[in-house]
């Protein structure tokens, strides 16, 4: 008997670790300890969202094995050139503004530091892939060699447009956000481990 009334409590610890997953809404005036710079150091908090002033790759340590992010990001500057995202593992998916004053691409790249030496693929307006978007709930997922994005611009739980990309080795695991130049704002992160 005693077995028979523990199981249910063990059952219930396996689930929530499968289920564990991090969050970051960034209302506060510092990223904090759990923020380190993988890239640049200007990654910061402003108007309670992520941004960052220059270059900047920004590791979440807390997501460290999580394999799926999820987060809104919105266009702050009509730059063309800029750009900001997310990356998990060896995959970054960069959003890049144009003069519209929305996004007119999305782009799986190798992440910094990744080591790996392919040109990743952009997802553009211009190739008719998708249509200018100022905000998207969007979220980016590792699985071996692939990275599958998915970009929800009306907040209803469905993507709009859904791409992934063979990069042709490993991607891994571990979250951060990306930017340059105040182009966009990250904010409302959450990640987990997905299959
Ligand atoms: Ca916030
Ligand atoms: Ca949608």
């Amino acid at each position: 008997m005693k077995f028979a009334k523990s199981l249910p409590i063990l059952l219930s610890v396996m689930v929530s670790a499968t289920a564990f997953a991090a969050t970051d809404n960034f209302n506060r005036t510092t990223l904090g300890s759990n923020w380190v710079p993988l890239i640049g150091t200007s990654g910061k908090i402003a108007d309670n969202k992520y941004t960052s002033d220059g270059a900047a790759y920004t590791k979440f340590t807390p997501a460290a094995n999580d394999n799926q992010a999820t987060v809104t990001i919105a266009v702050t500057r009509q730059d063309i050139g800029h750009y900001g995202g997310v990356y998990v593992g060896k995959a970054s998916l960069k959003l890049r503004p144009a003069s519209s004053g929305k996004f007119e691409a999305v782009c799986f790249e190798p992440t910094v530091l990744s080591g790996l030496n392919t040109p990743g693929k952009c997802f553009t307006v211009g190739n008719h892939d998708i249509t200018g978007f100022a905000k998207a709930r969007v979220t980016l997922r590792t699985s071996g060699a692939s990275a599958f994005a998915d970009i929800d611009t009306n907040n209803d739980g469905v993507p709009e447009w859904s791409f992934w990309y063979n990069f042709g080795a490993t991607l891994g695991a571990g979250v951060g956000l990306l930017g340059n130049t105040n182009a966009v704002t990250q904010d409302n992160l959450a990640t987990s481990l997905s299959n």
